[in-house]
């Protein structure tokens, strides 16, 4: 069966003022994950920004009321990314 969405939300990853950086040698590279049961949804990766990325990306995501919308910031490095925050909607 296929499941019918309750509706539609429209969330835009503007930015993050952070605290921590997750990489030793220069500037963390932070994206954003938003994550709604299966489906997942990334912004780009900002390499300047460090403590401050901004993304402004705007995502049109099908909301079901018994999923929670999980929003994850990341490091991107080489290997496995860094959570650097996370939290649920
Ligand atoms: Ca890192
Ligand atoms: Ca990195």
């Amino acid at each position: 069966m296929t499941e019918r969405p309750d509706g539609i939300i429209v969330l835009t990853a503007i930015g993050a003022g952070l605290t921590r950086d997750m990489d030793t040698f220069g500037s963390q590279d932070p994206y954003c994950v938003i994550r709604v049961g299966e489906r997942e949804f990334k912004t780009e990766v900002d390499e300047k920004e460090g403590l401050a990325p901004k993304w402004n990306k705007v995502f049109e995501i099908e909301w079901f009321k018994e999923k929670v919308v999980e929003v994850e910031i990341m490091d991107e490095d080489p290997g496995s990314d860094d959570l650097i925050g996370k939290t649920v909607i």
